[in-house]
C-alpha cells in the first residue's frame, strides 16, 4: 500500500518554513550564477542543474544533522547546499580551485563534504544505493542514532546495483531513506517508456518496504514525508522509499536542447515551481511578508557574491599534488 498523505500533520513554524525558503532560494541562485558563469567559460566542464527541483533536497535535508549521512548523485549542488557545505567550497570546486571540497580535483558531478556528512556525489547511476545500505548497516552495528539518506534520480531504479540495496536495506531493516526524485526524464527518456507502472515507489511493496508518494514541489509535503520516514530509520525501524514527483525547469546537463519534451509541457511545470508557490503560499497566510522574502532574497544574493569571489580568488592545484590522495592496492 503506497503513502501518499504522511500521518505526521503537524505544523511546521514559521521559522522553519523561511528556513526552508531560505535554502531552496539558495540552491535555485547558486545554480542560476553557475550557469552564467559556465556560458562565460568561467568554469570548465559541465553542469547538470537541480532547477525547479529544490523542493526535494530541502525538504529532506532539514531533517538531517551533521553526523547524519548523504548520498547524491551526478545532479549534487543542491543537496549539497541542503547537507550544509559551504557554497564557498562547492562554487570552488566547480572553478577547479584547491579550496574546492574536493581540492579542485573532482569537479561538479563529485562535490561533497565528509565533515558535514555529505560523501562525495557518486555520478554513476544508482552506484550510491549499495554505498548507503552500508554506511546503514555501519550505523546499526555501532551505537547512535545517525541515519543515512540516498537520493537518486528515476533512472536508478532500473539498475540492478538499487534493487540488490534496497532488498539487503529491507532485509537488514537498515536505518537508510531511500528518496527517488523522478523528474519525468532520464536525460531525454521519458520516464512511461521505462517503467509500466506511474508510480515508481510501488516497487518498494516488492522488497517489503513502506513506499511513499509525495509531490515533490511542495517543500511542506517533502518535509513532512520526510519526517515520518527519517523519523523510522532513526527509531531503528527500517528503511523506506520516497518517490518524489517533480521536475526539472532545465536541460539534463548544459548541452541538453530539451528537444524530447513540448514547450506547454515545460510551461505547465514552470507555473509550479516550488519557489514562488512557496512564497505566495507563505503570504496568504501570513507567515511571511514582501519585506521578509526580500531580505532572504538580499542574504543569498550577498552569499552567493561571496563564494564567487572566494573561488575566482582561490589557488589552483599544484600540479606536485596530482597523485595525493589517489590510492591503489600493489601485487606483493
Ligand atoms: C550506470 C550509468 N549509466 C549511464 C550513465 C549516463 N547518465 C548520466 S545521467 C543519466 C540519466 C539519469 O537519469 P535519472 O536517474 O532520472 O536522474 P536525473 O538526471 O533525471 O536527475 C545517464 C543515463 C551513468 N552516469 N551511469
Ligand atoms: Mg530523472
Amino acid at each position: 500500500m503506497l503513502e501518499r498523505e504522511t500521518a505526521i500533520q503537524s505544523p511546521i513554524s514559521d521559522t522553519q518554513l523561511l528556513d526552508l525558503y531560505r535554502t531552496m532560494l539558495t540552491i535555485r541562485r547558486f545554480e542560476e550564477r553557475c550557469n552564467q558563469l559556465y556560458m562565460q567559460g568561467r568554469i570548465p566542464s559541465t553542469l547538470h542543474l537541480y532547477i525547479g527541483q529544490e523542493a526535494v533536497a530541502a525538504g529532506v535535508c532539514a531533517h538531517l544533522r551533521p553526523d547524519d549521512y548523504m548520498f547524491s548523485t551526478h545532479r549534487p549542488h543542491g543537496h549539497a547546499i541542503a547537507k550544509g557545505v559551504s557554497p564557498r567550497s562547492i562554487m570552488a570546486e566547480l572553478f577547479a580551485k584547491r579550496t574546492g571540497c574536493c581540492q579542485g580535483k573532482g569537479g561538479s558531478m563529485h562535490v561533497g563534504d565528509i565533515r558535514v556528512g555529505m560523501f562525495p556525489a557518486v555520478a554513476i547511476v544508482g552506484a550510491n544505493a549499495p554505498l548507503a545500505a552500508g554506511t546503514a548497516l555501519a550505523a546499526k552495528w555501532l551505537t547512535g542514532d545517525w541515519v543515512t539518506v540516498c537520493f537518486m534520480g528515476d533512472g536508478a531504479l532500473n539498475e540492478g546495483a538499487v534493487h540488490e540495496a534496497m532488498n539487503m536495506a529491507a532485509i537488514w531493516d537498515l536505518p537508510v531513506v531511500y528518496v527517488c526524485e523522478n523528474n519525468l526524464y532520464a536525460a531525454s527518456t521519458p520516464v512511461s517508456a521505462a517503467f509500466k507502472s506511474p508510480d515508481l515507489a510501488g516497487r518498494a511493496a516488492a522488497y517489503g518496504l513502506p513506499g511513499m508518494v509525495v509531490d515533490g514541489n511542495d517543500v511542506e509535503a517533502v518535509y513532512r514525508a520526510a519526517a515520518s520516514a527519517i523519523g523510522r530509520a532513526r527509531q531503528r525501524q527500517g528503511p523506506t522509499l520516497i518517490e518524489a514527483k517533480t521536475y526539472r525547469l532545465c536541460g539534463h546537463s548544459r548541452s541538453d536542447p530539451r528537444t524530447y519534451r513540448t514547450k506547454e509541457e515545460e510551461a505547465q511545470w514552470a507555473a509550479r515551481d516550488p519557489i514562488p508557490n512557496l512564497g505566495e503560499r507563505l503570504k496568504q497566510r501570513g507567515q511571511a511578508s514582501d519585506g521578509s522574502l526580500a531580505a532572504v532574497e538580499q542574504e543569498v544574493a550577498r552569499l552567493i557574491d561571496d563564494a564567487v569571489r572566494f573561488a575566482e580568488e582561490s589557488p589552483s592545484p599544484e600540479p606536485e599534488g596530482t597523485l595525493e590522495h589517489v590510492f591503489w592496492t600493489r601485487e606483493v
